[in-house]
């Protein structure tokens, strides 16, 4: 029986290239700090909540020729949320430089996500089963989990976790929410003299995890690479036969980083970007009729075929809905106990909503379908976002574009056929074979990640800067948790998180698209990716993605 595919053989050859300021060593590295930091709002309730680690300066590494021994210590490390292509190389990075530090060190993996470090499940880490991973898509080295922490009963047992482990120092690796879990970590073991270090590594296929500080989180690369390859197979598919239009929806809970990209990949003929639906204040309506007019000029073409891409938090940021979801949140969290509310059946659940939303929310809520309300309904995660994933909007624009375009056939405006397919493509991304940037960057992260840790840093998430640079030009160093963190409302409560990156509708990628949307979408302009290549020249198999690309030359421009 076969135990490893070929790639796989392969790729746990590959040896992560590492910046040039960190291949000197893991002891031969010094530091130097920038300003102090502030955080992006709030910033009175932020200090006043984080008091210990709060308005620390960045800071940056390079190499050195003196050598500083490391002393042999214990560290744990949590994968934390969505999976991510790379995360297992965070741990592998971390692991070598643990080791070349001092071999007597021990590096230990909390399981399935923050909720390990609390019930004490943990494994020690040996160098088969780091070498069994390398260059390896997935978490399941060590599973992960959506945990919050934030209770004193929670970081009391992480505490006596960690001291019955010897444990000094902390790694998450994780996106926005999980990275505020950690700055509240790093905060309650320096209020409590803990002497535990924690340290943030930015992790989201979603790419919303960055700042002026960090580039993009690790993830969104081979992520947006591999959705690319299956809707250029899409966009082919479509050019042979057509007759689909395909409507498909792409992971990114918030931001529309992913869609954004992959358009600029591939070039469809509908891309709806979240944030412009939000800048424009579009209804749900406005939103089907900008989609129905393009199809029905496509056919009046002959081309009655497209693709439409369409971001999985495109429901969110419809204002009239975003309002009506943002009060259904704080309802939702006054019946989490209501025991009427959990047994009642379907149609009484939503009467007791409806009857608990003032009149122009009710109204929203009562024009969506069934499914749509049914979905809005469900639990939200535990870090209080609703479960967009879970959210078939792909399948409610059919329905609305459909019958759009039945009025229009009536009206005689619209002579065409419209049959749709309907995709989603989220899960079939996030645990990809990490693309060499990844593996790259990911290896440079867990690696920079005990750098921090070594000059004494708690409270930071590690940051690898000039990604557009070949690796060995990248700059690593670590940025303040604190200095990326608001106020935002969560289970009916203002609580301090890390604030997402949304597309900036003034940046340079989203005005590639805005260019060229017009011709997109009447002219086919597909561009078909074809799959990661791993192996070969490095204008194929180093590039990164369109939105590095465009946003570093942007900066570059400016300086
Ligand atoms: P993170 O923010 O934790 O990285 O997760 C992102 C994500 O992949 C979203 O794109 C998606 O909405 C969500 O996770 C799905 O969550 P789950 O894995 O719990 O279904």
């Amino acid at each position: 029986m076969k135990e490893l595919s070929a790639l796989q053989i392969e790729r746990l050859k590959y040896q992560p290239k590492l910046p040039k300021s960190l291949a000197g060593g893991i002891n031969n590295l010094s530091m130097t700090e920038g300003n102090k930091t502030q955080s992006v709002k709030d910033m009175e309730q932020i200090q006043e909540l984080f008091k210990n680690t709060y308005g620390k300066p960045v800071v940056t590494f390079t190499t050195t020729s003196a050598t500083q021994a490391g002393e042999a210590r214990n560290i744990g490390v949590i994968l934390s949320g969505g999976q991510a292509p790379g995360g297992h190389n965070v741990i592998a990075g971390l692991y070598d430089a643990l080791k070349q530090s001092n071999p007597n060190s021990k590096l230990y993996g909390f399981l399935g996500g923050p909720s390990g470090i609390i019930e004490g499940q943990y494994i020690e880490f040996t160098p088969e089963k780091i070498d069994a991973y390398r260059n390896t898509g997935g978490f399941d080295i060590i599973g992960s989990g959506r945990t919050k922490l934030e209770t004193e009963e929670q970081f009391q047992k992480a505490l006596k976790v960690c001291q019955n482990l010897n444990i000094t120092g902390v790694v998450i690796i994780g996106g926005d929410d999980s990275n505020t879990n950690a700055a509240m970590l790093a905060e309650w073991f320096v209020k409590h003299n803990a002497g535990i270090q924690v340290i943030g590594c930015p992790k989201t296929i979603d790419g919303d995890l960055k700042n002026d500080q960090i580039e993009i989180s690790f993830g969104f690369d081979t992520a947006t690479k591999t959705y690319a390859e299956l809707i250029g197979n899409i966009l082919r598919d479509a050019n042979s036969a057509k007759k689909y239009w395909h409507f498909i929806k792409l992971m990114g809970r918030s931001a529309t980083h992913v869609g954004l990209e992959v358009a600029l990949q591939t070039q469809p003929n509908i891309t709806l970007i979240s944030e412009e639906v939000e800048e424009k204040k579009m209804s749900l309506k406005q939103i089907v009729d900008y989609m129905s007019n393009i199809i029905a000029k496509r056919a009046e073409m002959g081309k009655n075929f497209g693709i439409a891409l369409i971001p999985e938090g495109l429901i969110e940021f419809i204002p009239e809905v975003k309002a009506m979801i943002a009060n259904l949140n704080d309802i939702l969290a006054t019946l989490e106990n209501d025991a009427a509310y959990k047994n009642a059946d379907e149609n009484t659940k939503f009467a007791i909503i409806k009857s608990k939303l003032n009149a122009q929310d009710a109204s929203v809520y009562e024009s969506l379908p069934v499914m749509i309300k049914q979905q809005l309904l469900m639990d939200r995660d535990p870090h209080g976002n609703v479960q967009v994933s879970k959210i078939e909007t792909e399948k409610l624009l059919i329905e609305m574009v459909s019958a759009k375009l039945s009025e229009m056939k009536k009206a005689g405006t619209y002579n065409g056929k419209f049959s749709a397919q309907c995709h989603f493509f989220g899960y079939e991304g996030r645990c990809a074979f990490p693309s060499n940037f990844d593996a790259d960057y990911c290896y440079s992260l867990g690696f920079n990640a005990y750098a921090l840790m070594k000059f004494g840093l708690t409270g930071y998430l590690s940051s690898v800067k000039n990604l557009s640079a070949p690796a060995s030009e990248w700059v690593a160093g670590g940025v303040p948790l604190t200095m990326m963190m608001n106020m935002e409302k969560r289970h009916g409560q203002f609580k301090p998180v890390i604030k997402k990156a949304l597309v900036e509708l003034n940046g340079p990628v989203f005005k590639v698209l805005e260019q060229n949307r017009e011709d997109w979408a009447l002219n086919d302009r597909y561009i078909f990716p074809g799959s990661i290549q791993y192996f070969g020249p490095s204008s194929v198999c180093d590039i990164t993605t369109e939105t590095l690309r465009l946003e570093n030359a942007a900066k570059l421009a400016t300086v």
